[in-house]
């Protein structure tokens, strides 16, 4: 007796094979690539990377899970929302991480802001990521969610070294909430993207909690590129912010482990080898912008 052949069986979650090659062996070769990376410009020591998103969406997780790659244990300095982080945003202001790594400094800052609200006049402006980005928002700042930082602020640097600037914007998106990610928030990133575009600093998506939304991939991180889930999360997101896809990388991060897992840190690890490739090229090429 078998099941009724009227009855159609669930669609295969999986696809037959992975969409995009990835190489899960290759964490020690990428660790020791990162912890020996240099810039490739003379008066800039390290690489700034500003990272944004939503409140709750695990930018703080982010920066946390790329430290602990590289430490190889479970690291928590940027402080994460515990209280299911939809509420207020715990970073107020301009945080800096620098990463350590192979028991010295990595040159990677990483730099935390508080999260996009879509209402207007909520949550760190357009305005302020921009200004962010471009080394004018002194570390520290606390930004105000009324009001945008002007000129006129003592917080504000005019005239930024090039060391004071970012070039790289990672745009962290919770992958169990892309659909329903609001347009007025659409609208903003519009106006981040066109502005940053403008003068070349590229943008990438880290689309985090990729095992929350897809159960397949919950289980096993090595389906990430089979699930039909992820796929279409990828796309929707690529589609609704205008970012290619090979700029969006799913992640999961650490979020309550006790140790680190090799196919954790090797997904975080090959994001941050593109998002500092994007930075440097960038950075190479800022004579000209
Ligand atoms: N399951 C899962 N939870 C995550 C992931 N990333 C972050 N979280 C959780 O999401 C919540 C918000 O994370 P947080 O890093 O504080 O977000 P932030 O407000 O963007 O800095 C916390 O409870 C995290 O533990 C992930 O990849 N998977
Ligand atoms: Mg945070």
């Amino acid at each position: 007796m078998g099941a009724s052949p009227s009855v159609p069986s669930p669609p295969n979650p999986e696809l037959n094979k992975p969409w995009r090659i990835f190489d899960w062996g290759q964490k020690k070769d990428l660790k020791e690539k990162l912890e020996n990376f240099s810039t490739s410009h003379p008066d800039v020591k390290d690489i700034k990377i500003l990272v944004a998103g939503q409140i709750g969406a695990g930018k703080s997780s982010f920066i946390n899970s790329i430290e602990s790659a590289f430490q190889g244990r479970i690291s928590s300095r940027a402080q994460v929302n515990s209280a299911d982080g939809y509420g207020h945003s715990f970073t107020k202001t301009l945080n800096r991480f620098t990463i350590k790594g192979g028991g010295k400094k990595t040159p990677f800052v990483f730099k935390d802001v508080m999260g996009l609200q879509p209402i207007v006049l909520e949550g760190s402006q357009p305005e302020d990521i921009i200004n962010a980005v471009f080394g004018h928002v002194k570390d520290g700042y606390k930004f105000n969610q009324e009001q945008a930082l002007t000129y006129k602020d003592q917080h504000y640097t005019r005239d930024p070294e090039l060391s004071d600037q970012a070039f790289c914007l990672v745009y962290v998106i919770a992958a169990d909430t892309v659909e329903f990610t609001d347009d007025r928030l659409i609208d903003k990133l519009t106006i981040i993207r066109q502005r940053l575009s403008d003068k070349g600093i590229p943008q990438v998506i880290v689309m985090t909690k990729v095992d929350e939304a897809c159960p397949l991939v919950g289980k096993d991180l090595r389906k990430i590129y089979s699930s039909k889930k992820i796929k279409e999360k990828m796309e929707l997101c690529s589609a609704k912010v205008g970012v290619p896809l090979t700029n969006i990388f799913p992640v999961k991060n650490y979020h309550n482990e006790i140790d680190t897992n090799d196919d954790v840190d090797v997904l975080i690890l090959k994001a941050v080898e593109q998002i500092v490739h994007l930075a440097d090229d960038r950075l190479e090429d800022s004579e000209s912008y």
